[in-house]
């Protein structure tokens, strides 16, 4: 081949996207639908957020003051330090409707977004915001002031000035706040309405940051108060501001209605009108209908009423109001590591990559507000199943980022406000590292339905288009995974970028696994066989094998997805590779050692100083054998549904799901067995027990999954699969239903001894596959 002199510089190879068209660039998502998704709740790290899918946006956000004896806390980012004693998306449709409710120690925040293309609006139409504010006195400090004060703002990414609409804001005169122009949406205005007695202050401020806007307010409420004893807003701004903060002042309770209207310019505009069908009774009886329609649309897809009682259906309800609502718009570049070992933490050099959009769940508003790749899986089963448009939308974002290599990075941190929650360390990833690849998961579910008829023809034709040009995309992802992470042996494979020379950690983690600390091999080297992974890739390539046949696809030579299905679903091999004998159960194999322990070391520092540290010692040579932690990784081939019905093994694999002396606990499957070495043991002197015993819900929706599929399967073993289901279903509803009740969350984790919530919270990601579990829908692969 010719050498092109004049070519421009290649870029380094991981930083090279995949070379084919962008499925975010099919037809089927612009024009309308693109419009449809313009405006939306997009910033889920924020209580209440909205902004464009467009890179530079006009942004909107709320925050609330929070008085507590002397001190202030300024509510606008979603923390659980806050310990709002409830909040989420109670309602949300994914597109043009939400209701919010947010409980701030006796202060009840209810915020209803409503979204309109009416006559004369701008391109993405107009949108409302309802803040209802409400007091329970019983929880109300005496202390506390008898008026609420909020704060709302604006502000143009994009550097375009925002003008104000007078120094003195009287919102029963004039109901205008704020106006300005943008290329997208023309001339807008920003309006107050509220029948209730308000006092208004503002601010404005010139800012190239937007990621800390709380300190911007929160400093200025401190100057103020400190120079004039009160804390308000000075009603004055910098020159050209580009963030506009409007704070309300009102008595319990109170009601304002803030609406932004686009293309104001125009003849036609009729904003008058607009704004009329968007505020007071309007709003009140538009909010009402598009309440409704949730709830008939929720009832007609999950059949709920028919499987579960009413106390679930409305937690099953707020799963889904919030998973849709926290659906975030993310700009940026993730930081691809260089080189080095994946573990090592400090100041790892890096590289950017592309700039790009990320339009995705969240597994967590408050504590991971980001796109993760395998969440993501999870979270498109319940998606797709609502709003089929949105999920091929979301399914095509990811699917745009992956490189030449056909690597996708697993955690996206995309943007400095993403950025800023981030300890510097997690940050950049490392293209040796995978993730499962669950999105398959949620393709497969698709083709299902579609199978069934499920869609009506301009889907299927949509639906077919979007895997046809998605094809060699997830071939690429299918490639990536089967051949950058094989093992030695024939048909084994591996999580590489274990971290082999630690002296710290208990058992060195598998972050790329999704499992974090569960436990593997105490020696990783490129013997270890991961037992989840090689059923991550038969998952894979069924799933490959089934939109090959569905698109009437030729099978290359040597890619054959039913032959490498075919080879990997053999029991034989796969117990050659992984079952022990003695156990009965199914396990990774490698270099290990059970005699790992973590242990106090003196550590001299300088001259007469000593410290102490926790250090790992190994008692005695590592060698090549079956890890014999049983736990989820064990239960693979199970879910996989490898297993004939009427084998020795399939029973087995009951015995030891079933055994409360092991994994069964009436809240659900522990993540590890109370026997295995390291059940709930610290990884490092900070890093507590994650994946090693306590209760995951996207885990016991898989072995529930094939639960169900046993218990349809005829057989020896179909009654005590059939009972083991139903015994299994009703714990994980009941106890997460319990827990939403008495916390007002889901929760990231359930405890295996007393079924309390643990970890990050709301966690309305996978944990809300509950609906699914109530819904009883499952998927055949
Ligand atoms: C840490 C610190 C506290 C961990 O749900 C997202 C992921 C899962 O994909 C993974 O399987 N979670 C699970 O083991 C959360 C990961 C958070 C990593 C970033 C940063 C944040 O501040």
């Amino acid at each position: 081949h010719l050498v092109n002199s004049t070519a421009e510089p290649r870029l380094p190879r991981v930083i090279t996207p995949f070379p084919a068209p962008k499925l975010t660039d099919l037809s089927q998502f612009q024009g309308k639908h693109k419009e449809s998704l313009y405006w939306g709740t997009y910033r889920p790290h924020i209580y209440l957020g909205i902004r464009a899918r467009t890179p530079q946006s006009l942004m909107a956000g709320l925050m609330w003051n929070y008085v507590e004896d002397d001190s202030y806390h300024l509510r606008h980012v979603c923390k659980q330090e806050d310990d709002l004693s409830a909040y989420g998306w109670i309602k949300h449709d994914g597109r043009d409707f939400g209701h919010q409710v947010l409980v701030d120690h006796g202060m009840i925040l209810n915020t209803s977004f409503l979204k309109s293309k009416g006559e004369g609006s701008g391109y993405g139409g107009d949108w409302a915001v309802r803040l209802d504010v409400q007091v329970d006195r019983s929880k109300w400090n005496k202390k506390h002031e008898s008026s609420a004060q909020l704060f709302f703002y604006l502000a143009d990414e994009g550097g375009n000035a925002l003008h104000l609409s007078s120094q003195n804001l009287n919102v029963h005169e004039d109901s205008l706040l704020a106006s300005g122009s943008r290329i997208d949406i023309g001339d807008w205005q920003l309006h107050l309405k509220s029948s209730d007695d308000l006092e208004l202050h503002y601010s404005g401020f010139h800012t190239p940051y937007f990621h800390n806007l709380s300190d911007l307010v929160e400093e200025t409420l401190v100057t103020q108060r400190r120079k004039h004893g009160r804390m308000q807003l000075p009603d004055s701004s910098d020159d050209l501001p580009n963030v506009l903060v409007f704070q309300i002042i009102g008595g319990f309770p109170f009601t304002s209605d803030i609406i932004l209207v686009s293309e104001t310019n125009s003849e036609s505009s009729r904003v008058e009108e607009r704004l009329n069908s968007l505020t007071g009774i309007s709003l009140s009886n538009e909010l009402k209908y598009k309440e409704q329609a949730f709830d008939e649309k929720i009832e007609k897809i999950f059949n709920l009423a028919d499987k579960v009682d009413s106390d679930s259906i409305s937690v099953g309800k707020a799963a889904v109001g919030n998973l849709l609502g926290g659906i975030g718009y993310f700009y940026g570049q993730s930081k691809i590591a260089l080189s080095g070992n994946p573990n090592h933490k400090e100041h790892v050099p890096y590289i950017s990559y592309w700039p790009a959009e990320l339009y995705t769940a969240v597994p967590c508003r408050s504590t991971f507000p980001r796109g993760f790749l395998w969440d993501e899986g999870f979270h498109q089963l319940l998606i797709w199943r609502w709003d089929i448009h949105i999920s091929l939308d979301i399914i095509g974002h990811w699917l745009d980022l992956i490189n030449i290599d056909g690597w996708i990075p697993r955690e996206q941190i995309l943007g400095a406000e993403a950025l800023s929650r981030v300890p510097e360390e997690y940050v950049p990833q490392h293209p040796t590292n995978g993730n499962p690849p669950t999105m398959l998961l949620a393709l497969s579910g698709i083709i299902n339905a579609l199978k069934n008829s499920e869609f009506n023809a301009m889907d299927r034709s949509e639906i077919s288009l979007f895997l046809e040009c998605a094809f060699g995309r997830l071939e690429a992802w299918f490639q990536w995974l089967n051949i950058t992470q094989s093992g030695e042996q024939m048909s084994s494979y591996y999580w590489h970028g274990r971290d082999n020379v630690t002296t710290f950690e208990l058992n060195p983690q598998t972050l790329s696994s999704g499992f974090d600390d569960y436990p593997r091999a105490s020696h990783p080297s490129a013997d270890e066989r991961h037992l989840d992974l090689r059923c991550w890739v038969l998952l894979a390539a069924e799933c490959m094998h089934s939109i090959e046949q569905f698109l009437n696809k030729e099978t290359k030579p040597g890619r054959s997805y039913g032959s490498t299905a075919k080879l990997l679903s053999d029991i034989e091999l796969l117990n050659q590779l992984h079952f022990d004998d003695a156990y009965g159960a199914y396990f990774d194999f490698g270099n290990h050692s059970e005699k790992v322990q973590l242990k106090w070391k003196e550590l001299k520092v300088g001259h007469n100083h000593a410290t102490r540290q926790l250090v790992r010692e190994v008692l005695e040579r590592p060698v090549l054998r079956l890890v014999p932690q049983i736990g989820y990784v064990s239960f693979f081939p199970f879910m996989g549904r490898i297993i004939s019905s009427g084998s020795l093994i399939l029973e087995k694999q009951l015995e030891l799901i079933s055994n409360r002396s092991l994994l069964w606990t009436d809240y659900g499957l522990r993540s590890l067995a109370k026997t295995s070495s390291l059940y709930m043991k610290y990884n490092t002197e900070h890093d507590a027990p994650y994946w090693r015993g306590t209760i995951w819900i996207n885990m016991n929706y898989r072995v529930l999954s094939a639960l169900h599929h046993y218990s349809k399967e005829s057989g020896p073993y179909q009654d005590k699969a059939k009972a083991m289901y139903k015994e299994l279903r009703s714990n994980l509803i009941r106890n997460i239903v319990r827990n939403y009740q008495q916390t007002g969350f889901l929760w990231e984790q359930y405890d295996q001894i007393k079924g309390n919530g643990k970890g990050a919270h709301p966690f309305t990601g996978w944990t809300s596959v509950v609906v699914l579990i109530m819904a009883e829908a499952y998927d055949t692969i």
